[in-house]
């Protein structure tokens, strides 16, 4: 397989509490027929893209949390994905709650391939907000309680020629996310993210979300020599806004393609992988500059 293609960010705007996973798989539907369109071969979506963040709310456990899962991938309601992107030849990556049938909740992203098999799976290990309701918050972020940390590491797949990774949303803004995956070998990281315009605990710093956003995407990039192809889950979502401001974002740092609204919306750009040697064999080739030695802090 060719390692220059064209990569796409679905970005997704709202989807509101009430709305079926059937009508967000037909909105992905159309996004993935038009960035079949654009020539792209591989299309990211958004975390938990099948439903409302449902983290904004407090919820007892039992089947009013659990109607937020997913206990199969794919299931009857998410089939019309695989299959679609079977039949277009066209791989994709999407975000979404996983209830496992042993009991444990993560929030999972998967790759699957350009025959609709599942290539890739990753569990997220930053989980942001907190585990108790906090009823001074203008919305919940209750994504430690909700969720179990990732057991899974920071795998990387062999997939479009080359050498892929994934993380969701927080794990964007963690230095270690990017190395790990880096060091495994990744030439493109695939991310879908929600992130509130608003931070409660540090109102101070709404205005920069966007920025935060690319600062943390592009450093991820030039420091480990890799692409990004980041999807937002967008707009004014049950009275909570998120950002947009999906990227594709080069080994380099730059970026190459950026979404313009906060609604559903396909950007695209040309992705070589071979480019990736640009920073590796220079500034950032690990194996002659990195001084592991002096990196004890980091794990102890
Ligand atoms: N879904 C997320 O992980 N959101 C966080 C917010 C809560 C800060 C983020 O890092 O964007």
């Amino acid at each position: 397989m060719s390692r220059s293609f064209i990569a796409a960010s679905a970005q997704l705007g709202p989807i509101a509490r009430d709305e079926p996973r059937s009508s967000a798989v037909d909105r992905m539907m159309t996004l993935m027929r038009e960035a079949h369109a654009r020539g792209a071969s591989l299309v990211v979506f958004p975390e938990l893209a099948l439903t409302t963040f449902f983290p904004r709310w407090f919820l007892e456990p039992g089947p009013d949390l659990d109607r937020w899962f997913e206990t199969e991938m794919p299931s009857p309601e998410t089939r019309p994905l695989f299959d679609l992107a079977a039949e277009l030849g066209i791989a994709f990556h999407l975000g979404y709650a996983e209830l496992t049938p042993e009991g444990r909740y993560f929030n999972t992203a998967i790759l699957v391939d350009a025959t609709g098999k599942v290539a890739g799976k990753y569990r997220k290990i930053h989980l942001p907000g907190h585990d108790e309701h906090e009823p001074w918050r203008p919305f919940q972020h209750l994504e430690k309680r909700y969720f179990e940390k990732g057991d899974l590491g920071f795998p990387t797949f062999e997939a479009m020629g080359g050498t892929l990774g994934m993380c969701i949303c927080n794990d964007r803004r963690w230095p270690e996310t990017w190395r790990m995956l880096g060091l495994g070998g990744a030439e493109l990281v695939a991310l879908g993210y929600n992130t509130p315009l608003h931070y409660p605990p540090a109102p101070e710093h709404d205005h920069l979300q966007y920025f935060h956003n690319e600062l943390s995407i592009q450093a991820g990039c030039y420091q480990n020599g890799l692409w990004a192809v980041a999807s937002a889950k967008a707009g004014r979502e049950e009275g909570c806004d998120l950002i947009g401001g999906s990227v594709i974002v080069a080994p380099t740092g730059e970026v190459l393609a950026r979404a313009s609204g906060v609604g559903d919306e396909v950007i695209t750009a040309r992705v070589d992988l071979d480019r990736c040697a640009e920073i590796r064999k220079n500034v950032f080739n690990f194996a002659r500059h990195r001084q592991p030695e002096e990196y004890g802090l980091l794990t102890s």
